[in-house]
C-alpha cells in the first residue's frame, strides 16, 4: 500500500498531453481546455473542410513540381506531434532570445523546455538535417490571442520548404552562383537580400516562390483573383513578403514568406543550397472559400455543419448555409487587477480563463474600459464577454450561470477584486 501511493506521480505538479507526462515549472500555462484540443487533427478528418483546403493545396504542389519521371517531388508530413521543445520552435529558427513571440503571454508553454508549437515552421530545420529538399508540413498550432470570429487559440498552418543547388537553379550555365563572399549588402525594392547570396540567385528564387504561391492563390480563388505583395520581416527569411488577396471587398493576409536566411541551412549541415520557405494559416482559406462566418464553426461535432461537407470531392464548391444566426448575450465584467509587481496581469491569462469556463459559447471578449485611479494608482478593467451558442437559443439563466463562475474564477485565480 504504502509502495503504491509514493510511486504514483503527484497530479499536481505534472501535466499529462496525450500519455506524455511533463513536469510543470513556473513556465507552464497551457490549461486543460487547449489539451482536450490536441489530437482532435481536423487537418487530416475526412470530409472536413480544413481537411479540403489542405489537399487542394497538396494536390497544387504534387502537380506543379514534378521529377523528370513525371513524379511529385514535394512530400507532405501532416501528423508531426505539436510538442515541440523551445530549441525547435525558437532556436533553430534564429528568434532571437528577447523576441515578443516567445513571452508567456502569447504561447501555451508547457514548461520551460516545451510548448505546443506557435507555427508548423518549428519543424523546418529538422526535415532539412533528414536531407529533405522540398516538403510540406501541415498540422495545429497553438497560440493565446483575442477572442472573436476570426481568432482561436487553435488553428492550422501549412509550411512549405524548397531548397535548390546552383545546377538547379541555373540548369545549362557554368559561370552564375548562389553564393558571393564579396558580395555587399545590395537593397533591392527597400529590402536588403542576404550578403552570402548573388543577386541573381536571390531574384530567381524571388521570382519561383512568387509564381508559385500566386498560382496557389489563383487555383484557390479564381483566375482573376486581386492580390498585392507587402514587405515583412521574419526572423528566419530575408528578404520576406506577405501575400494579400482581395476578399469580400477587403485585403485578407494570406501567408507569409521569404528567402530561407542561409544559416538556418548551414546550422543543419546544408551548405551548398538555397531555399525558399512559407507558411500560411488553412483557416482563413476555408472561411473565404466556404464563407464559413466564425472560426468556432470548424471546432463543431453538430451535423448541421458537418453535413454540408459531407463528399468525397475536394473541389466540389460548396457554400455554407448559416443554421440561422441564434442571438448573442452580452454581461460586462468589471474588476480591480491585483497590485503584484512579480507576476502582473495580463489580458491573455483573462481571455483563456473565460475560454477555458464558457467553451466554444464564448463569441468575443473586448477591453471595453480602462481606468486607473488618479489617488491610489489602482487599475480596473471591464471587459464585454459575449455569449453566442452555435446551434441553439442561450437562455439568460444559462449565460448568468457561466458568468458567475468566471466572476468566481477570475477572483480565485488571478487575484482581482470584482465590483
Ligand atoms: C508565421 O507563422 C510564419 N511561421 C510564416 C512563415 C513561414 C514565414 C516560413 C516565412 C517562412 P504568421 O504569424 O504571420 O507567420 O502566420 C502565418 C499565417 O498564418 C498568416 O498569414 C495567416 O494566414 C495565418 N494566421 C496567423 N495567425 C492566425 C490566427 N490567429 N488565426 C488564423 N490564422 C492565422
Ligand atoms: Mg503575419
Amino acid at each position: 500500500k504504502w509502495l503504491t501511493t509514493s510511486a504514483k506521480p503527484n497530479i499536481q505538479e505534472t501535466v499529462t498531453i496525450k500519455d506524455n507526462t511533463y513536469k510543470r515549472d513556473d513556465y507552464t500555462n497551457v490549461t486543460d481546455k487547449i489539451i482536450s484540443l490536441v489530437g482532435r487533427n481536423l487537418h487530416t478528418t475526412p470530409k472536413h473542410p480544413l481537411s479540403f483546403v489542405r489537399q487542394k493545396i497538396v494536390n497544387y504542389f504534387y502537380k506543379s513540381f514534378v521529377n523528370a519521371r513525371g513524379n511529385p517531388i514535394f512530400s507532405v508530413y501532416d501528423n508531426i506531434s505539436p510538442i515541440v521543445t523551445v530549441e525547435q520552435n525558437f532556436d533553430s529558427l534564429l528568434i532571437p532570445k528577447n523576441h515578443p513571440s516567445r513571452q508567456k503571454s502569447d504561447c501555451y508553454y508547457i514548461n520551460h523546455d516545451n510548448l505546443l508549437r506557435a507555427h508548423t515552421t518549428a519543424h523546418q530545420a529538422e526535415l532539412i538535417r533528414s536531407g529533405l529538399d522540398n516538403f510540406l508540413i501541415a498540422g495545429d498550432v497553438y497560440r493565446r490571442d483575442e477572442i472573436d470570429r476570426t481568432h482561436y487559440p487553435v488553428f492550422h498552418q501549412l509550411d512549405a520548404v524548397r531548397l535548390k543547388t546552383r545546377d538547379q537553379l541555373f540548369p545549362n550555365d557554368d559561370v552564375l552562383k548562389i553564393f558571393d563572399n564579396k558580395n555587399k549588402t545590395c537593397i533591392i525594392n527597400g529590402q536588403a537580400k542576404q550578403d552570402c547570396h548573388t543577386l541573381e540567385a536571390c531574384k530567381l528564387m524571388e521570382h519561383e516562390l512568387k509564381s508559385t504561391l500566386v498560382g496557389l492563390a489563383k487555383e484557390l480563388f479564381g483566375e482573376n483573383t486581386k492580390y498585392r505583395w507587402v514587405d515583412t520581416t521574419f526572423p528566419f527569411t530575408q528578404p520576406s513578403w506577405e501575400l494579400e488577396v482581395f476578399h469580400n471587398n477587403e485585403w485578407l493576409e494570406l501567408l507569409g514568406c521569404g528567402i530561407m536566411i542561409q544559416s538556418i541551412l548551414t546550422n543543419t549541415g546544408v551548405t551548398d543550397r538555397i531555399g525558399w520557405a512559407f507558411g500560411l494559416g488553412l483557416e482563413r482559406i476555408a472561411m473565404c472559400l466556404y464563407q464559413i462566418p466564425d472560426i468556432r464553426l470548424f471546432w463543431s461535432i453538430d451535423s448541421g455543419f458537418l453535413n454540408q461537407f459531407n463528399t468525397e470531392d475536394v473541389n466540389k464548391k460548396i457554400i455554407y448555409k448559416s443554421v440561422s444566426q441564434y442571438p448573442q448575450c452580452t454581461n460586462d465584467i468589471s474588476f480591480w487587477l491585483p497590485q503584484n509587481k512579480s507576476s502582473p496581469y495580463a489580458s491573455n491569462d483573462f481571455y483563456d480563463l473565460v475560454r477555458s469556463i464558457g467553451g466554444d459559447i464564448i463569441e468575443q471578449v473586448m477591453l471595453v474600459d480602462q481606468f486607473k485611479h488618479p489617488k491610489n494608482g489602482k487599475e480596473s478593467h471591464c471587459y464585454r464577454i459575449i455569449y453566442r451558442h452555435m446551434e441553439k437559443t442561450l437562455t439568460n439563466s444559462e449565460v448568468n450561470v457561466i458568468h458567475k463562475q468566471i466572476e468566481t474564477a477570475v477572483r480565485k485565480q488571478l487575484g482581482v477584486t470584482v465590483r
